[in-house]
């Protein structure tokens, strides 16, 4: 399939290290990947589901031990230790590379050995990279033939170049006491063991797309992130872009496909979807910041994706998609997972392969729910009714605003605009989330994540922000403006004040006619908030003190946010930039 030197060599090394009974190097054909789609259905290590209802779809299961990332046993792993920085797991690579190649040699025997190549992004875009990933599952082929662009026109694409990325998968004994998910940003490699679960495993996505590449990023001038892309279009028929960052569980998805509400629709408002989960971005000829999704397909979170929740994900999921330890529907041979609708089936086998009933379920005891509360669908991109028609195309697109945000019951307005480039990365160098009863621990707690880069960014955290302070330098003007939200504002009940998904739109349009000088503000000391007659509450059951209410910047709670802002500075000693302190300091200031 090539005659790339250093991509043989690599391949016959990883060869001789893990002995396998047969190489295949996957080319990208429907007709290799049926084969393998027969081979995991006839091993149980998929299940074919109703053709007429789900055409093209699979369950499969992964052990009870592997159903998530690791970040505990995630490594980055440089030379220096310093520069994987506080916030990353480090290990030397001389004696990580010695522990995993012991660790994987000899486990292919009796195995295959599969080669993909893929590339992140449109082939052959001038923002797109190569990778190469080696398995032994054909699970992982097969949602790698989803998630990227795999097969022959890669490695043509390729040619001689060396620039390209080496993942090493093993499955091995899936033992969580070995598993290790490690990253050489030095060596453009990494390599996982011992885990069979698509986010440790998938290695185009978090481990590549964003620990690999922020840290080529670093190195090259451009910037690889944790954030959806989606495009707004007006009733005039323009479209303008925004790339937004949230951690886990803020409804990054929901946003990305989200639905205007009706009265929107109707003025001929829409949202088309260019990402859901990672925004690389360069700076184009123009001098404005360009963003590519560099994925083919989404891996989202099932539970709680519904018709009302995100009904384009969930359209998505209809055909070719792959589900991971969701509940299958032994009537009918469907899946199922709570939150999908009101009606659980009444005979089904759930994540771990036992029957179930929907008797069984105490909400309370996520231990007996039919989905496990990670499980997953994996959907090609261009499923989904809303994706951009610039998705596919190499050039990406120009991102006017950049929008940070957390879940804050109180703290954060529903929006605000910072005062410039370098205060909106001290907003999101600061970004915070506060857990909920969704998750295992207590209720309520901050966590800081950085541009929701805390398990992603592969490099040390203070030269991240030093990144962003000199993209921003050389962007000047044209820099995107930088704004942050807050969808979980609540009243003392605990009640959510403001509706959320589609009426998030209300926000967006605040927010690109702020871009375009069309919006008034109001200044606080943390930024600009918008007038509250500015939002527009159209067919909405809120009235104007609850809007304002969640518009308020409470100096006495801020001056407790600034100092536990200082508090997560102190992390990153002396590459904690000088205006990042300076913001601090401001922001001190204007509190009083
Ligand atoms: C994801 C995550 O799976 O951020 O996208 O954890
Ligand atoms: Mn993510």
């Amino acid at each position: 399939m090539t005659n790339n030197k250093q991509v043989l060599a690599w391949v016959e090394e990883m060869k001789n290290l893990v002995n396998p009974d047969k190489v295949m190097w996957i080319d990208g054909s429907e007709a290799q990947l049926d084969e393998l789609r027969a081979i995991a259905v006839k091993s149980g290590e998929l299940t074919k589901l109703n053709e007429e209802l789900l055409p093209g779809c699979y369950l499969h299961r992964t052990r009870q031990n592997d159903v998530a990332r690791v970040e505990d046993r995630t490594f980055i792993c440089t030379t220096k230790e310093e520069d994987a920085g506080p916030t990353n797991h480090w290990y030397d690579p001389a004696e990580m590379y010695k522990k995993l190649y012991n660790i994987a040699r000899g486990t292919y025997q009796g195995r295959t050995m599969y080669i993909i190549p893929f590339s992140m992004g449109p082939i052959g875009s001038p923002l797109a990279k190569i990778g190469l990933e080696i398995t032994d599952s054909i699970y992982v082929v097969l949602n790698m033939a989803i998630m990227t662009r795999v097969g022959q026109k890669v490695l043509d694409t390729l040619g001689d170049s060396n620039d390209w990325v080496r993942g090493f998968h093993a499955s091995c004994d899936i033992d969580p006491e070995n598993r290790y998910i490690c990253q050489f940003p030095e060596d453009n490699t990494i390599i996982s063991v011992n885990s069979a679960y698509g986010g440790n495993v998938l290695l185009g996505k978090k481990c590549f797309a964003l620990r690999i590449a922020s840290y080529q990023g670093w190195k090259e001038g451009w910037m690889a992130e944790h954030m959806l892309i989606l495009g707004l279009q007006n009733p005039k028929g323009e479209v303008k872009y925004v790339a937004a960052a949230f951690p886990s569980a803020c409804g990054k998805t929901n946003l990305a496909m989200l639905i205007p509400p009706k009265y929107l629709q109707e003025k001929g408002y829409k949202i088309w979807t260019v990402g859901d989960d990672i925004a690389w971005m360069r700076i184009g000829a123009d001098g404005r910041l360009y963003a590519i999704n560099p994925e083919n397909g989404f891996f989202g979170v099932a539970p709680g994706t519904n018709e009302k929740s995100n009904f384009n994900a969930l359209e998505s999921t209809k055909k070719n998609t792959i589900f991971t330890n969701v509940a299958l529907n032994t009537d009918n041979n469907t899946v199922w997972w709570e939150g999908l609708d009101k009606n659980p089936p009444e005979n089904a086998i759930d994540w771990k392969g036992n029957p179930w009933n929907p008797s069984m379920f105490v909400k309370a005891d996520k231990s007996t729910y039919a989905a496990h509360p990670n499980s997953r669908f994996t959907a090609p991109a261009v499923n989904c009714p809303c994706i951009s028609e610039e998705f596919d195309k190499g050039a990406g697109v120009p991102i006017s605003a950049i929008i940070f945000g957390g879940r804050r019951a109180k703290c954060t307005p529903l929006v605000y605009q910072s005062k410039n480039w370098e205060n909106g990365v001290f907003v999101g160098s600061a970004m915070a989330s506060e857990t909920t009863a969704a998750a295992a621990g207590a209720v309520g707690v901050v966590r800081r994540d950085p541009m929701a880069m805390l398990p992603f960014c592969g490099y040390h955290m203070g030269d991240y922000f030093q990144h962003w302070l000199d993209m921003g330098k050389k962007l000047g003007d044209k820099a995107p403006k930088i704004f942050n939200v807050n969808w979980f504002r609540t009243d003392d009940e605990g009640n959510f004040l403001w509706p959320g998904f589609g009426d998030n739109m209300r926000v967006l349009n605040w927010i690109i006619d702020r871009c375009e000088g069309k919006a008034d503000a109001t200044e606080t000391a943390i930024g600009y908030v918008p007038k509250a007659e500015d939002i527009d509450l159209t067919d909405l059951d809120m009235d104007m003190d609850t809007l304002k209410s969640i518009l308020t910047v409470d100096a006495e709670t801020w001056k407790k946010e600034a100092a536990e802002i200082e508090e997560h500075y102190k992390k990153f000693g002396d590459k904690l930039p000088a205006e990042l302190k300076n913001q601090l300091a401001t922001l001190k200031a204007n509190l009083g």
